[in-house]
Formats: structure tokens, C-alpha cells, sequence
């Protein structure tokens, strides 16, 4: 566990009701940051969060007076009806970032999501890792509004000068559940590491990483993130033998294990990814 630093930072946690915002709320404070919750949704537990909407701008600007950071989660997390990813993802991030700006919040750091690569081929065999710098190939309205996502925080860096790392999020879950998440992995700690780097780090301007664990089957190149210091100290191989035992090692010509979005790219997108 990391030694608390002596004055927590004061960081907005967007989301805060949802799967990773309820990991992120148990995990952040050992790392020394205090929280302020802000959700659409109540968020379980903590009466005191700021229970509104993204594109409420009153609510918003009371939930980044004073805060350091924004650690941004919220939004719709699968692909949906082009109108609710425009009203959450792309009005509401929008709206957050202006807030933030007029507030003079030095740094977001972002959910971005593989998805926003998602049609990029995954590496097979010896193949190179995939960089970040890799031509952005959304699978999914989704993933189209998170790399508009990325393109805000960039231009927000361009114009203003306020910092983002956009986080290509991998699958942040408490264990892998298919044979593509051995790849992608996250490990909640791990979770917890990479957005105490992103949040600490020094002059990021806009950084984007791809964000998952050490995984012994990883498809993408962590360097930039571990520039900003993260060490992942997790590998999903442990749960490798029973998953593909269950669910057979994934296949090449078969399109929803060809890409990195996996079941993402297929029309419509189906569970498990
Ligand atoms: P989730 O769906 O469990 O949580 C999202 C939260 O955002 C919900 O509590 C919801 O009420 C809130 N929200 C949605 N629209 C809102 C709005 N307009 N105003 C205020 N709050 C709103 O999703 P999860 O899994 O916790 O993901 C968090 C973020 O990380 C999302 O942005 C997702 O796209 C991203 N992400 C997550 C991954 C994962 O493995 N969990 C992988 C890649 C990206
Ligand atoms: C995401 O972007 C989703 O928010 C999450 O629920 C998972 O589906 C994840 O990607 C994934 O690719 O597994």
C-alpha cells in the first residue's frame, strides 16, 4: 500500500456510482487523495455527493470549485442510442471540461476506452505491441465518442493549457471473464495505480496511455504510461488455464476475436466482450 501523502489532493470523482467509480472511491484514498463525488445517480453510501447531470452547469461548476484534479468516469459505458452518447459522453464531457476551465482546474484525467482503437487488428503471434500513436479506428458510437473525447483534452492542452492523460481504459474489472480480457486486463489496484500516476505526474500535457495491467498476453504498449510512473503489478495469467479451458483460445478468423475491441465490433456489439 502506498504511504498517504500528508495534505490528500482534492480530486472530483465523476461516476462515482458506477462499477469503476465504486472500485476507484475504496482504492484512491490510500493514495492519499480526498474525494469528491459527483453522479448522476446516487451514489451508495454518501449522502454528501452531488447527485446531477453532466450538462447541469450550475451543479458543475460547485463540483470543481477547489478541486485539484477531476478524475472523469462518467458517461455511458457501452454503446448505445447515438442520443444518449451525445447527451453524456460528448455534451457532457464538453460541459465538464468548460467547467473545469473557468475554474482554473490544472489537470483532468480522463476515461478514454480501447474502444476508441477498437478496430485496430490485435497483434498475433511475435507482432509488435500496439503504440498509442496508432491511427484512432473506433468500433462503436462509443468508441467514436471517446475519441472525441481525446480531441477535447488535446485541444483544451492547445488553447489553454489545462493538462489531460486520457486513459484507454483495457477492461477495469475485479477478474478477467474471457479470453480477450487476459489481454486487456486491468486489475482494479492496478486501476488505482495508473490514476495516482496520472494524477501526480508532472508535466503531462496531453498524454494518452493505454491502461491495463502487466499481462503475459498484453496487445498494447504501456510506455507512455509508465512514463508517468505507473508500475503495474498485476497479471491476469493466473486465471488463463480455466478461462480457456471454458471458452477455447481465441480465433483469428473469427471477427469479434480479431480486433481489439473484440465483441465491440461486431453489429450490435454482445456480451461478453
Ligand atoms: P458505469 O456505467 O458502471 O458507470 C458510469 C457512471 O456514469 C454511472 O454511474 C452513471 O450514472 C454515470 N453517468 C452516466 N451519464 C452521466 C451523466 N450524463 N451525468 C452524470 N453521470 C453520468 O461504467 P464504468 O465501468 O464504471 O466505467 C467508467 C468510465 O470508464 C466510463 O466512462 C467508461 O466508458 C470508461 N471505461 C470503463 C472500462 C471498464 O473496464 N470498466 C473500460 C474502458 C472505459
Ligand atoms: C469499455 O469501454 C466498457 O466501458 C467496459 O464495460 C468494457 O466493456 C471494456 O470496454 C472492454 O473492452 O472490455
Amino acid at each position: 500500500m502506498p504511504a498517504p501523502r500528508t495534505t490528500p489532493r482534492t480530486v472530483l470523482l465523476t461516476g462515482a456510482a458506477g462499477g469503476l467509480g465504486t472500485l476507484m472511491r475504496d482504492l484512491l484514498p490510500a493514495h492519499g487523495y480526498a474525494l469528491r463525488l459527483f453522479d448522476v445517480r446516487p451514489v451508495e453510501g454518501a449522502p454528501e455527493a452531488i447527485t446531477a447531470d453532466l450538462n447541469d452547469t450550475a451543479a458543475l461548476r460547485e463540483a470543481v470549485d477547489g478541486v485539484d484534479a477531476v478524475l472523469h468516469l462518467a458517461g455511458i459505458s457501452l454503446e448505445a442510442p447515438f442520443e444518449k452518447i451525445l447527451r453524456s459522453n460528448i455534451e457532457g464531457t464538453y460541459r465538464l471540461y468548460e467547467a473545469a476551465h473557468e475554474a482554473g482546474v490544472a489537470r483532468i484525467v480522463s476515461a478514454s476506452s480501447n474502444h476508441a482503437v477498437g478496430y485496430t487488428p490485435r497483434p498475433q503471434g511475435a507482432e509488435p505491441l500496439i503504440p498509442v500513436g496508432t491511427p484512432r479506428r473506433p468500433d462503436t458510437l462509443y468508441g467514436l465518442s471517446k475519441a472525441f473525447g481525446e480531441d477535447l483534452a488535446q485541444f483544451y492542452w492547445d488553447k489553454y493549457g489545462m493538462e489531460t492523460v486520457s486513459v484507454r481504459i483495457g477492461s477495469c474489472f475485479a477478474e478477467p471473464t474471457t479470453v480477450r480480457m487476459l489481454s486487456v486486463w486491468m486489475s482494479p489496484a492496478d486501476g488505482a495505480r495508473l490514476f495516482h500516476a496520472a494524477l501526480s505526474a508532472r508535466g503531462v500535457g496531453h498524454t494518452v496511455v493505454y491502461g491495463s495491467s502487466a499481462n503475459t498476453r498484453l496487445w498494447w504498449d504501456l510506455t507512455s504510461a509508465r512514463a508517468l510512473g505507473y508500475e503495474p503489478q498485476d497479471d491476469s495469467e493466473p486465471f488463463a488455464a480455466k478461462l480457456i479451458a471454458a471458452q477455447g483460445e481465441l480465433d483469428p478468423d473469427n471477427e469479434a476475436h480479431a480486433y481489439l475491441g473484440g465483441q465491440f465490433v461486431t453489429d450490435p456489439p454482445i456480451w461478453p466482450y
